[in-house]
């Protein structure tokens, strides 16, 4: 079926005639089309079938190695005024960024085809629900859509009957021109991810790789979505969703925002290891919060699959995801077994003989078999443990994480919600593989959106206060967590997985009023005693190690958010002043 809306069809006319492609097919939900990609795919050398008995209707794809995470250095927002992108975006005038990458989209589809994908990310129908057009020259990415929106004749028929939709355009930037096709087209040289904010449009060029390509994903449903949430006052976040039924009997509804690759998956997956404990996924990376007619903050997850980082999955980490991705899956850059399996390193200890790494050569033990960024691709109905709830769930706690070896405890619970607000925004994170870039450098990452809040982050802190406006009461508990501590050895203090539910048990217990705490610099700490650590193997000095804070750290911590705070200038809210010299106050006292 075809669009007859002239908004829509006018903007077709208006790029096919710009990229040139040969030939354009629109991308519906059936077995057919699915095959029809994958057929492509496996012709073109992009996928290959995995072994059916071990992994029955698998693939794995292998990315060209320049081609293999977020671009963020690339990643800009082209809004009109560059205060609105703020000081921690890209930021280029749109006029400049349009005519630079017209010339770039001018035949760049030659020879190739163009998919047309209609989606939605959230339920079609429902308040929540925000719809796209992606075109793009990728049947990779076209895939992938397939698994992680919403494409379906109900979209489609929406967009048709309205025009209203965000116009995503992409393209691996390799037209066809007196040259053969490659396994993973793609152009680094010349990669960019522009957003327009006002316009709320999306121009992708030259990446074929995750959420440089998958527009639905961290393009739409991030950093637009930040755009309109800050207009119409809700949230669009970073955030797992768990739900978490208790020994009890009771249920609630936890949101987790941490970086790529600290952890989500996992969390949102969480197999809890204390008895009488229920642990189901809403999702593992976006939510999207909006207050309620009862004045609480109700959930999302728009997407419909999951994307995650294949690398330290394994039986024990993550039983779970192992699970989810038994069958149906795309693996993207994950080294391949004799048998025709997929590996990676966690998966199990020791590599399998005969394994071929993830750039297609035979591996030598030397450096990772898989891409630390290697990913899997699937739906979430393949997940042995997805929540039923699709159309909304009440938060109860929401809790910020990052990756930090010393000084942030396991956890603590803010004083208020504007003091949560200020735990988020000074949130800090040693550096992952899923960004170009060093791994392992402390960088802030404040409510883990620092690559994808689409407007001025200063803004933003502001918009999250401003939930705050009408009864905060109503609102959820704001936890900072961190499971990554380390100790004198250089190993994790805690266990972390399964055992984080002991976390979890202790944020229920405080908000049950079950449980005390004690006042530190970064908010409330667990008393030891209603802290449950039995059958657990932690040294003598547990709590210390999990909990204390050195002063000298805390001082130099200080110094460095007054930096980081410095770089927003009058856009940093007054309460988060405020808020900041409490915290002084509090680590000198
Ligand atoms: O590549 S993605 O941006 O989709 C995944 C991530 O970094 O969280
Ligand atoms: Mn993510």
């Amino acid at each position: 079926m075809r669009f007859t809306n002239p908004k829509v069809v006018g903007w077709l006319e208006e790029w096919t005639a710009l990229m040139q492609p040969e030939r354009s097919v629109m991308v519906d939900a059936s077995a057919a089309m699915r095959e029809q990609l994958i057929a492509t795919l496996v012709e073109l050398g992009t996928i290959k079938a995995l072994n059916p008995q071990l992994r029955p209707g698998s693939y794995l794809a292998s990315s060209d190695p320049r081609d293999v995470a977020r671009l963020e250095s690339r990643t800009i927002i082209c809004s009109e005024r560059e205060a609105d992108a703020g000081p921690t975006n890209n930021w280029r005038a749109p006029s400049e960024m349009r005519e630079m990458m017209r010339k770039l989209y001018e035949g760049c589809m030659r020879g190739r085809t163009m998919y047309i994908i209609p989606f939605s990310m959230g339920e079609v129908g429902s308040p929540f629900a925000i719809y796209g057009i992606e075109i793009t020259d990728s049947a990779y990415v076209a895939l992938s859509m397939l698994t992680m929106a919403t494409i379906d004749d109900r979209v489609r028929a929406a967009i048709d009957a309205d025009g209203v939709f965000v116009p995503a355009v992409h393209s691996v930037g390799y037209p066809l021109v007196g040259r053969e096709d490659v396994a993973w087209p793609c152009n680094p040289e010349d990669t960019y991810i522009a957003h327009f904010p006002e316009t709320r449009e999306i121009w992708s060029y030259g990446s074929g790789y995750g959420g440089n390509a998958l527009l639905g994903k961290k393009c739409l449903a991030l950093r637009i979505a930040s755009v309109a949430a800050r207009d119409e006052g809700w949230l669009a976040e970073h955030m797992l969703i768990l739900k978490l039924t208790s020994p009890r009997n009771e249920v609630y509804y936890v949101a987790g925002a941490f970086p790529s690759a600290c952890g989500k998956t996992n969390l949102a997956m969480l197999v809890p290891t204390r008895p009488g404990w229920r642990a189901e996924t809403v999702g593992d990376d976006i939510a999207w919060l909006r207050r309620g007619p009862d004045g609480r903050l109700w959930a999302v997850n728009p997407e419909m699959g999951f994307f995650g980082v294949a690398p330290g999955t394994s039986v024990k980490t993550n039983p779970v995801a192992m699970e989810t991705v038994a069958r149906n899956t795309i693996f993207t850059n994950c080294a391949l077994t004799a048998d025709g399996d997929v590996w990676w390193e966690g998966m199990t200890k020791e590599p399998p003989e005969g394994l071929t790494d993830w750039q297609g050569r035979p591996y030598t033990g030397e450096g990772p078999a898989a891409h630390p960024n290697a990913r899997f691709t699937v739906s979430i109905e393949e997940s042995p443990n997805i929540a039923p709830e699709r159309d909304g769930v009440p938060i109860s706690a929401i809790l910020f994480g990052g990756r930090r070896s010393t000084l942030v405890p396991l956890v603590t619970e803010a004083r208020s919600w504007e003091h949560g607000v200020f735990l988020g925004s000074i949130m800090a994170s040693e550096t992952t593989a899923a960004a170009e870039g060093a791994v392992g450098r402390v960088r802030r990452d404040p409510f883990a959106m620092l690559p994808f809040c689409g407007y001025n982050m200063g803004d933003y802190f502001g918009h999250w206060l401003s939930m705050a406006e009408t009864d905060p009461q109503a609102l959820p508990r704001i936890y900072l967590v961190n499971w990554f501590r380390r100790g004198a050895d250089g190993g994790f203090v805690w266990p972390g997985y399964g055992e984080n539910v002991r976390v979890l048990s202790w944020i229920i217990d405080r908000l049950e009023g079950r449980a005390a705490g004690s006042e530190t610099p970064l908010g409330l700490i667990p008393k030891p005693e209603d802290f449950e650590v039995e059958g657990l193997d932690l040294s003598e000095n547990w709590f210390d190690l999990l909990f204390s804070m050195d002063k000298e750290e805390l001082i130099a911590e200080v110094d460095l958010i007054r930096e980081h705070y410095a770089r927003f200038a009058e856009h940093l809210p007054k309460q988060l002043a405020a808020q900041f010299n409490e915290f002084e106050e509090s680590v000198h006292r």
